[in-house]
């Protein structure tokens, strides 16, 4: 573990990540400047709170200060290309990450999980196949709780069930997880890399470290896409796929199968799990691959994996109004995401197009023409809103009509409008949210307040007209409009 005492170092961010890095060092009885380039009202209350620690805090900066450091610590959100990181290295400061920092002060092993899509989804179930299995875990990372929040706790934990992006890794130097798993890498934070290679080299940076008796579980295509770079992977391999049935972990109607020498035959059906989805079977699959490299039984794993209910703002079914799913998909910030949504949405009785889908936000470089197809088939209105708004509608007009709206609630609404029983209203923006709310879940919170109002209203309507012509049946394709 790398002795800390009296060494000055230079923490930059102070959001989630930062604050958790100054808090850490302090502890360990480094000296801390900590500097972020905005000054918001709520930067400086946490700068306060800080400063009572002892940790020197200047705000609005944006060139690197003049002093003296030992080490720098950057936080996730600042790219390791940017004018202020390079010139630090020019100095020759050791440049790290927070999820480096946090790991080098950790004292147990870590699971670690990435990808571009689900990986919440499958720390989560990870953490909940271990404290099932009755080992002790805590979920850190990206998914919200810094890595360098928990190591104090590491003491006592058998593993870290990490959750790791791309930012994370790029400012790694001896960080190794003993089981890692890569989801998928799809087109995602092109603002951020150049180019797609550049994304799928930082994905891979996930098993740099790892040793020969190591574990990489890995999703067939992705794999692919890492050869197809000249990526090795130094561990041993376990693939899966939703869609290649050569994987060593597959999907067969429904059914999770592996063909392991030692873990052969069916794991587990999908029809008794609450996930739903290709993209959610491999989400189970990567979990089921770490249980049993951690030899935790099946029929403990599959219990676990059971009774999981997806979190919030992943396909969320927030509502059933007159015959009409309302469902919150405010996670899926890219178009692979979105594609993934599409193909777990239930499908008419006819086959028509029966989503009304809500996309749009902040731009991160994606093409949005490769969804044409599926948007012909499943998509029957898009309301596109944001800064990516008219980018979206030129992509998007040749295969389904698209109508640009002002805000989410009008979104909500015009959707509604036009909904009839079995179709399903679904929010799945492919694009981030910071250019219109403050996060993600900010912007699936609106949304579900948004339904909320439909669903008072709705009500309100049908008690009235109880009350004046008696209570009368909703007709199955009867629009939603009518009913709020
Ligand atoms: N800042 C600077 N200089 C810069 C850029 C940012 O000073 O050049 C400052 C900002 O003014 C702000 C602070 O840095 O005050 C924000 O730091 P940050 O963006 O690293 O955010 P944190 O609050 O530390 O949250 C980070 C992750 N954020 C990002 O990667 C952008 C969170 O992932 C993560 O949950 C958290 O650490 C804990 O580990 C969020 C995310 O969007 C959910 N991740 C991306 C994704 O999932 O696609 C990668």
């Amino acid at each position: 573990m790398q002795e800390l005492a009296n060494k000055r170092v230079l923490v930059i961010g102070l959001g989630l990540s930062g604050r958790a890095a100054s808090d850490l060092l302090r502890q360990r009885g480094a000296r801390v400047l900590a500097i972020d380039s905005a000054n918001t009202p709520q930067l400086r209350l946490e700068a306060e709170a800080l400063r009572t620690s002892g940790v020197d805090v200047r705000l609005g900066v944006k060139e690197p200060p003049s002093d003296a450091a030992d080490l720098a610590v950057v936080s996730p959100g600042v790219p390791s290309r940017s004018a202020l990181v390079q010139r630090l290295v020019r100095r020759n400061i050791p440049v790290i990450g927070e999820l480096e920092l946090g790991y080098q002060q950790s004292l147990c092993l870590n699971i670690s999980i990435a990808g571009t899509n689900g990986k919440t989804t499958t720390t989560e179930l990870v953490e909940r196949i271990l404290k099932h299995a009755h080992r002790k875990t805590v979920a850190a990372g990206n998914i919200g709780l810094p890595v360098c929040a928990v190591a104090v706790q590491t003491r006592d934990l058998d593993f870290l069930t990490l959750e790791v992006s791309s930012f994370q890794l790029e400012t790694i130097q001896f960080f190794r997880p003993v089981v890692a798993v890569l989801l998928n890498i799809t087109p995602d934070h092109l603002d951020r890399y150049p180019s797609m290679a550049d994304y799928t080299r930082t994905k891979a940076r996930l098993f740099m470290n790892q040793q020969a008796f190591d574990w990489a579980i890995v999703q067939s295509e992705a794999l692919a896409q890492l050869r197809s770079l000249n990526l090795e992977i130094p561990s041993k391999v376990i693939t899966f796929s939703a869609n290649n049935h050569r994987a060593d972990i597959y999907l067969d109607r429904g059914l999770l199968v592996s063909r392991l020498a030692d873990w052969t035959g069916p794991l587990l059906d999908m029809d008794k799990c609450k996930l739903r989805g290709p993209h959610n079977a491999e989400n189970l699959m990567g979990a089921l691959a770490v249980g049993h490299v951690l030899r935790i039984p099946l029929d403990e794993m599959a219990e676990a994996l059971m009774t999981y209910q997806p979190a919030p703002h992943r396909c969320e079914v927030v509502a059933e109004i007159g015959g009409v799913q309302f469902v919150n998909d405010s996670k899926a910030t890219n178009v692979d995401a979105l594609q993934k949504a599409l193909l777990a949405m239930p499908a008419a009785k006819a086959g028509e197009p029966n989503v009304l889908l809500i996309a749009g936000g902040q731009d991160k470089g994606f093409e949005f023409h490769d969804l044409g197809p599926l948007l012909s088939q499943r998509v029957k209105q898009a309301f596109v809103l944001g800064e990516t708004r008219e980018k979206i509608r030129a992509a998007w007009s040749l295969f389904t009509p698209c109508t640009i709206v002002s805000s989410l609630l009008q979104a909500v609404q015009q959707s509604a409008a036009n909904a009839v029983s079995g179709d399903v209203v679904l929010l799945s923006p492919a694009c981030s949210s910071f250019d219109m709310f403050q996060n993600y879940r900010h912007r699936g919170e609106v949304f579900r307040q948004a339904v909320e109002h439909l669903k008072q209203t709705a009500r309100r309507g049908a008690a009235g007209a109880n009350a004046s012509s008696g209570a009368r049946e909703t007709k199955a394709a009867e629009p939603v409009r009518q009913e709020i």
